[in-house]
């Protein structure tokens, strides 16, 4: 195997901790000693040990003189666990190879500045792209103490995300709708607006073996959001946020005494302030968000500048109808020049749909 495949497998191994170790990033280790992978390790949850030491623990043989293969560069400070840079140092390895640098203010370059200073070669930049698009979430948040928002919504080819009557069960196939929990299961929390409950009185779990619930956010401006919703129902066992701008205590309280956590939001322009919704939430530690709409919250989302990433699933049907649901509503831009552009665009094919996606740009 050569430096790219060992990043590979550090790369895969780093995704195991998808879900688990929000909002530190997913990183994974690999070590080779005389062309052999003696350790592999990655990080697992958050809070535990990091990915270099896990697989230095994971070592069937000594270390000393070996490579490591690292996705991100490794820490240099005293946070939930000791810096990884002594663990490096004392084990012996002779040389580290690293993917992305740790954009952490306390790291940043200071981790590899380390590990030379105490003569281990270190090659940055392996796999660099792909090391940093898999911790797209962690580099956001990191940067801006705001959660990561992606867009995701699935219609058919004629652009419709439900039939005339409301009826969207189902619009793609299973491959694109598992292809939707692993994205529930990297995300922190899911958003919807207050009309998708009362349309289709969701659950917005993760239906993933082994996977956990992402925290549910409901925007509802008037709380109109109804008691009995298997959302309401069930915020004693998943953590659920209403976003608001009602303070009639008369109104909150059986939401609160059902276990929903509310936030107070500032009304603009009709609706909850997203932006200082996004500060709210980040400063909960949410980093990143699923936002699954309907229409209109996902017009106000565009608009409010706070999307970062839109996912279409597009099947292959048309379902027609003039008054048929569609992904984007609100009022609309007027002209094509004033569209949401989106760039870095990934298509992907999961069974007969297709996945196509894109980084939204920011002016
Ligand atoms: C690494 N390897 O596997 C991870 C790193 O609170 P702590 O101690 O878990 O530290 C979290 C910070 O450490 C996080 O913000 C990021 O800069 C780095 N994460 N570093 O060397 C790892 N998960
Ligand atoms: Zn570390």
């Amino acid at each position: 195997m050569n430096e790219i495949e060992y990043m590979k497998l550090a790369l895969s191994l780093a995704e195991k901790g998808s879900g688990f170790v929000n909002p530190n990033p997913m990183v994974g280790a690999v070590i080779v000693k005389n062309g052999e992978i003696i350790g592999m390790g990655c990080h697992e949850k958050y809070g535990q040990l990091h990915a270099e030491r896990n697989a230095l623990a994971a070592c069937t043989e000594p270390p000393g003189g070996a490579v490591m293969y690292v996705t991100l560069e490794p820490c240099c400070h005293y946070g939930k666990t000791p810096p990884c840079t002594e663990a490096i140092i004392e084990s012996g390895i002779r040389k580290v190879v690293v993917g992305s640098q740790d954009p952490n203010p306390k790291v940043g370059g200071k981790g590899i500045r380390i590990l030379r200073e105490n003569g281990i070669e270190v090659v940055t930049g392996v796999l660099e792209d792909e090391c940093t698009a898999l911790n797209e979430i962690f580099f956001h948040y990191i940067a801006t103490q705001t959660p990561f928002v992606t867009m995701k919504y699935a219609m058919t080819m004629d652009g419709k995300i439900a039939t005339y009557s409301g009826k969207s069960k189902w619009i793609t196939g299973g491959q694109a709708r598992e292809h939707v929990h692993r994205s529930r299961l990297r995300h922190a929390a899911i958003m919807a607006g207050s009309g998708t409950v009362i349309a289709d009185d969701p659950m917005l779990t993760c239906r993933i073996l082994g996977g956990r619930d992402p925290v549910r956010i409901i925007c509802d401006t008037r709380l109109r959001i109804p008691t009995e919703s298997n959302i309401v129902r069930t915020a004693d066992q998943i953590t659920t946020y209403i976003a608001t701008t009602c303070e009639d205590q008369a109104r909150l309280k059986p939401l609160t005494d059902a276990g929903c956590r509310i936030l107070t939001i500032s009304e603009k322009e009709g609706h909850i302030d997203l932006v200082e919704l996004m500060v709210k939430l980040g400063e909960e530690k949410i980093d990143s968000i699923l936002l699954e709409g309907g229409a209109s919250l996902n017009y106000s989302a565009l608009r409010a500048g706070i999307v970062n990433k839109v996912q279409a699933y597009v099947a292959p049907k048309i379902f027609g109808g003039r008054n048929a649901k569609t992904p984007v509503g609100g009022a609309g831009i007027e002209a094509p020049e004033e569209a949401f552009m989106l760039r870095d665009r990934k298509i992907t094919v999961l069974g007969s749909d297709i996945l196509i996606e894109g980084e939204v740009l920011k002016d």
